[in-house]
Parts: structure tokens; sequence; C-alpha cells
């Protein structure tokens, strides 16, 4: 299989994070490296990820920014890091696990199985035979959100803020070089960059949507709750800067 590294960034995750999922994980399975993204938490995160990779340090890295920078600049910090390194694919996932671990080999079959792509994109997607857990507002305020975000981007994408991603190593340093102008819509702005990159009719052969197999909502989401207001302000400006 494909090498990949996975990013997870991490605010304030020392009780949340499912340590133990990530170690037997990392035990069971080969070529899959993860590299941890302390956000300038202000609880005992960093002692926690010091922690798994005193016990992986082949396959677990911790990278400890001083700072709170928002999921953004934490992903795209963690990203840049092991951009350099002779991974096949580079990603990123929730913290929280809602996105189970197994779907990392999954999106690399992706990318496997077609070389044009440059990058692959978990769908929440709620049909027979997948395990989708969505609380029913969330879901329906997120799925007016995801249509907005589609026709802005005039894509057909189903689930732009879905929290797992994978990239061609390639292709990341170019999409993550640029820093963030949201936090939390940054996954609208790597569409956007391939939009600008490809043209809007060639990006279609370059990424892809994979529907998750599972899916399940955990609780005490980072956001807050204003953020709803400001994030129709981060939109327009994504929309004004990446006009083409
Ligand atoms: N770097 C950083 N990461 C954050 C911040 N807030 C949340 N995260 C991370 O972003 C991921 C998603 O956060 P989560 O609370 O699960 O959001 P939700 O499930 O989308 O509501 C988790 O891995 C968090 O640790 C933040 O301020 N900075
Ligand atoms: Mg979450």
């Amino acid at each position: 299989m494909s090498s990949v590294c996975i990013i997870v960034p991490c605010y304030n995750e020392a009780t949340r994070l499912p340590v133990d999922a990530f170690l037997s994980y990392v035990q069971q399975t080969e070529n899959v490296n993860f590299c941890f993204v302390d956000d300038g938490s202000t609880d005992a995160t960093q002692t926690v990820l010091t922690a798994m990779k005193a016990r992986y340090p082949d396959c677990i890295d911790a990278l400890i920014l001083p700072q709170n920078q928002g999921k953004a600049g934490a992903v795209r910090a963690g990203m840049l890091h092991c951009a350099s390194q002779s991974f096949d694919y580079l990603g990123f996932l929730d913290a929280d696990l809602a996105t189970p671990l197994t779907a990392i080999t999954d999106l690399a079959a992706v990318l496997d199985a077609n070389r044009a792509l440059d990058m692959v994109m978990g769908s929440r997607i709620k049909f027979l035979g997948v395990d989708i857990r969505r609380d029913p507002f969330r879901h329906y305020v997120g799925r007016v959100i995801a249509t907005i975000i589609s026709n802005i981007l005039r894509l057909p994408v189903y689930d732009s803020q879905c929290g797992a991603k994978l990239f061609r190593r390639a292709t990341v340093t170019g999409l993550f070089e640029e820093s963030f102008i949201s936090p939390w819509l940054f996954d609208v702005e790597l569409l956007a960059r391939l939009i600008r990159k490809h043209g809007r009719p060639e990006v279609l052969a370059h990424v892809a949507e994979y529907p998750l197999r599972q899916w399940i909502e955990q609780s005490d989401s980072r956001i807050s709750s204003g953020y709803v207001f400001k994030m129709w302000y981060e939109l327009f400006r994504i929309y004004q800067t990446y006009r083409t």
C-alpha cells in the first residue's frame, strides 16, 4: 500500500483524544503515520501528544504550535511540515475520530486507483449500508451551508466541510503554501485553489468525493455557536479573493 501521513489538528483535546484507538491502529497498520499538531492548547494536550510520540517515534510525530491558529492554521502547519518527507499521500482527520481511522485506507485506495486525482474528500452521505450519525439540526444547517458553498464554487461538491481529506504529496505545497482566510472554511479555499490552478471544467478530473462508510458525530464541538454569523463574512471574503 502507498505510504500515508495524516495530520490531526488538536486544540484542547487532552481529555477527548481517543489515544488508545490511535495507538492500536499504528500497532496494526503499516505505512500510515500521524502528525498531531497541538494548536496552542491551554490544557495538557502537549503532554498527551509528546507521550504518544515517545511510544511510537517511527510513526507518530507531534508538532507544537506556541499560539492558537485555528484549525486551518494547524492543518496547514502540519501539512507543510510533512510535505518534505517521502510519503505518497498526506491528509487530515479530526481528532475526535468522527471519521474512523479505517477511512484512511479507503481514501488512499481512491488515489491509488486514479493517478489523475490530486485530492479525495470524505463525504457524509446517509444511505442504506453505511453508518452516518449526525444530530438532525446540525445535519440540516450543514446541508444548507454545503449547498450554498457548492453554488458559490459552481462545483457539484456535496460535502466540502467533512474533516477527512487526502492529497497526493506533489500537490500539497502548492495548495497549502498561502495562509487561509478562514479558520473553518479553509476546505472551500482548497477547492477554490484547485479551480484557480486547473480551471473549473478540469477540476473535476483532479478531485473526487468518496462516501464514507461511517461517520459518527461527537459531542463537544470546538466551533462556537456564534461562528454561524461570522461564517457569512468569511464566505464573502473567500468569494471575493478567489473570484476568477
Ligand atoms: N487547531 C485548531 N484546531 C481546532 C480548533 N478548534 C478545533 N480544532 C480541531 O479541529 C477539529 C474539529 O473540531 P471539532 O470540535 O470536532 O469540530 P466539529 O466536529 O466540526 O464541530 C478537531 O481536531 C479539533 O481539535 C482550534 O481553534 N484550533
Ligand atoms: Mg467533531
